[in-house]
């Protein structure tokens, strides 16, 4: 049987395993990328393997989320991954470089190879042929210090595109037609490959696009053929070298194949709370837009820009509206410059932000009370943009124009012609806000720079044969880790913090669950579907370990969530019957009995000590994962087996 293109990438790179969906497979990993609000927590984890230079062929640091230093937390974590960064041979991109996903595509993403990143849209890296995938913290230290990355081997989905999109509808709209038809946890378990004739009249940074929101669709990761399209972007950024052709075989087999002719869609919005709450812009026809934000690594590319600034020349945004533009790296931003295309955007009223995340994680830009806001990022959960009352929908550039110019939800399509944009044969090449690390014989010199913001890990806990614990939180369905570890202005900067960060722990949901669960000492959580799903943050899984959350119990998991829980020493639990989450109320208090046993077995009873009810949870965990929860979690885990 022909092979898929990620399953050559995987036979290519499989360490163990069998390559049989829902088996546990191990990969060796080419490259890895982390950023400062993930990065801080992934190199104090590094630096305890006691490994001097990593192991990867290539590792890359950037500082893009936490870049508005209000005080000097984030000026002193910066100053730590530069200086850890130059110690173990790790390249750093300085802040004002760019957002990681859009940097890495731009400078050194390489189609075949495997990129893990602590982020959950590394996929974006599938737009060049890569094998991305976004991990939590401690897995990026471990494949950084050579070691395997574990993953379930996932099914295969196809995406086919035939026909060719109409003026105004855009990869972006892709994105949403395929979250309106999968939902957010449509594609779990999957990698999801985008093939057919249609690919053609995509470039990388549009098939960038819709692999970096395949991340809404809960997938392993999404990845793109290398095909001409792809040469033409690499010879663009002067690395032609790096092209290597990658295709499907036309054997191979696939768990579920899509059709979508892009001549049949339109201009699409996601609507409030959801990326996939997906209706049609015209629907939406006369809605007032408060706010528009355009960016993000979703959508600020070369060519994105270029359209925004194309569509906006001559023109003056409507005043009720407040328009922020973040190109996405210091490659756009010098081509705009140059090519006289941003005068055209600061002409129009718009506010032009850093090459930085930015308003896509509430640092800036929050929206007016109960505003709505028309952004061209990818997720809008409730209270992310640091307006608990605002009304977030995504769209695509172009919608968002629209809006901008308009001061109403308005269909692209009526505002003209679209303006022709093409993309250059070769970008603006400087790489010197890219520092290299010190070479190995002075590297030994380089001293690690640490403020006092850095506090040290929560301790971690063995799972022993019993839990007895309170159930001090019960939450519903498509729990986001926004709801259970926020980020934004005022949290964001304290990732290296987690006795701060606990004050704001399911801060969204309940604020008075970090008081409870510290009155509580042990803490079970019960949650419904795709628990977790969302950022690849571990500080969703280290911080209730600080408050005291021993299990999780829930319907299902999102995949980097539930692997960030085990790598901490948490216990992943589901409901065998989903309807018994009904019978269980916050409160009660639960207990868990042979745990060892029961991790062998498959199955753990809780017993409601309350209500005296019997419950029978699942676990599949594999050998790996038992005795890191045994341990205490992965980096317990870890010295174990090197003390061995
Ligand atoms: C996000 O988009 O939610 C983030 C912020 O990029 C996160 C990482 C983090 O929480 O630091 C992600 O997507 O993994
Ligand atoms: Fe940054 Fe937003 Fe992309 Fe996350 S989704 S990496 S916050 S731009």
């Amino acid at each position: 049987m022909g092979r898929t293109i990620a399953q050559k990438i995987i036979a290519a790179h499989l360490l163990s395993g069998e390559m049989i969906p829902g088996h546990e497979i191990a990969l060796r990993i080419d490259q890895t990328l982390t950023q400062d609000a993930t990065g801080t927590m992934a190199y104090l984890e590094f630096e305890t393997m006691g490994i001097d230079r990593v192991r990867t062929e290539l590792s890359v640091a950037y500082i893009d989320h936490n870049t508005l230093q209000c005080g000097f937390e984030n000026a002193d974590d910066h100053r730590y991954i530069q200086s850890v960064a130059k110690k173990h041979g790790i390249r750093f991109s300085r802040p004002g470089n760019g957002i990681c996903h859009q940097v890495h595509l731009e400078r050194f993403g390489i189609p075949g190879k495997t990129l893990i990143g602590s982020d959950s849209h590394t996929p974006t890296g599938g737009g060049i042929g890569m094998l991305a995938f976004g991990a939590g913290g401690m897995d990026v230290a471990v494949a950084m210090g050579g070691g395997a990355y574990y993953i379930t081997m996932p099914k295969m989905f196809k995406v086919n595109l035939t026909g060719r999109l109409r003026p105004f509808v855009t990869a972006k709209d892709i994105s949403l037609e395929i979250l309106r038809i999968l939902s957010v946890k449509g594609g779990v378990g999957a990698i999801i490959e985008w093939g057919g004739e249609g690919i053609a009249s995509l470039s990388v940074p549009e098939r960038a696009t819709i692999t970096n929101m395949g991340t809404e669709l809960g997938a392993t990761t999404s990845i793109f053929p290398s095909d001409e399209v792809t040469r033409a972007f690499l010879k663009a950024e002067g690395r032609e070298a790096d092209y290597a052709p990658l295709a499907s075989d036309p054997d191979a087999e696939y768990d579920r194949v899509i059709d979508i002719d892009l001549s049949t869609l339109e201009p699409l919005i996601a609507c409030p709370h959801s990326p996939d709450n997906v209706k049609k812009v015209s629907e939406l026809k006369g809605v007032k837009v408060d706010q528009v934000c355009i960016g993000s690594c979703t959508n600020s590319s070369l060519l994105d820009m270029l359209k925004v600034a194309a569509l906006l020349k001559g023109k003056t945004i409507d005043p009720s509206v407040s328009l922020s533009i973040s190109p996405g790296s210091k490659q756009v931003l010098g081509m705009l410059a140059k090519s006289g295309a941003l005068n055209d955007i600061l002409q129009s009223g718009a506010r032009v932000l850093e090459c930085a995340c930015g308003p896509c994680i509430g640092m800036g830009f929050s929206p007016n009370s109960a505003g709505v806001s028309l952004r061209t990022f990818n997720r809008n959960f409730l209270g992310r943009s640091g307006t608990a009352d605002a009304g977030v929908h995504l769209v695509s550039p172009e919608t968002a124009v629209a809006a901008a110019l308009t001061g109403y939800v308005t269909d692209p399509r009526l505002l003209g012609e679209m303006p022709a944009v093409s993309l250059p044969e070769a970008f603006l090449l400087d790489d010197t806000a890219v520092l290299l690390p010190a070479p190995p014989e002075e590297a030994k010199d380089v001293e690690v720079v640490r403020g006092p913001n850095i506090k040290p890990f929560p301790a971690s806990r063995p799972v022993g044969d019993t839990i007895r614990a309170g159930l001090t939180l019960k939450v519903g369905d498509n729990i986001t880790t926004d709801h259970i570890m926020p980020a934004g202005a005022k949290i964001l900067p304290y990732r290296s913090n987690i006795p701060h960060l606990s004050q704001y722990c399911f801060g969204v949901c309940d604020p008075t669950f970090p008081e409870r669960a510290k009155a509580a000492g042990e803490s079970i959580v019960v949650g419904g579907v795709n628990y977790g799903q969302g950022s690849s943050r571990e500080h969703a899984a280290l911080v209730p370990l600080y408050l005291g959350v021993r299990a999780v119990v829930a319907k299902s998991f999102a995949r980097i969530h539930v692997a960030n829980l085990i790598n901490s020493g948490i216990l992943p639990l589901t409901f065998v019957h989903p309807e018994d989450y009904d019978r269980l109320n916050q409160g009660d208090t639960l207990s868990l009995e042979g745990i060892h046993a029961g991790m062998d077995a498959g199955s753990i009873t809780l017993l409601d000590e309350t209500t005296g009810e019997r419950f029978e949870l699942a676990c599949a965990f594999t050998q790996r994962q038992k005795d890191m929860l045994k341990a205490g979690g992965l980096l317990a885990y870890t010295k174990e087996v090197s003390d061995k």
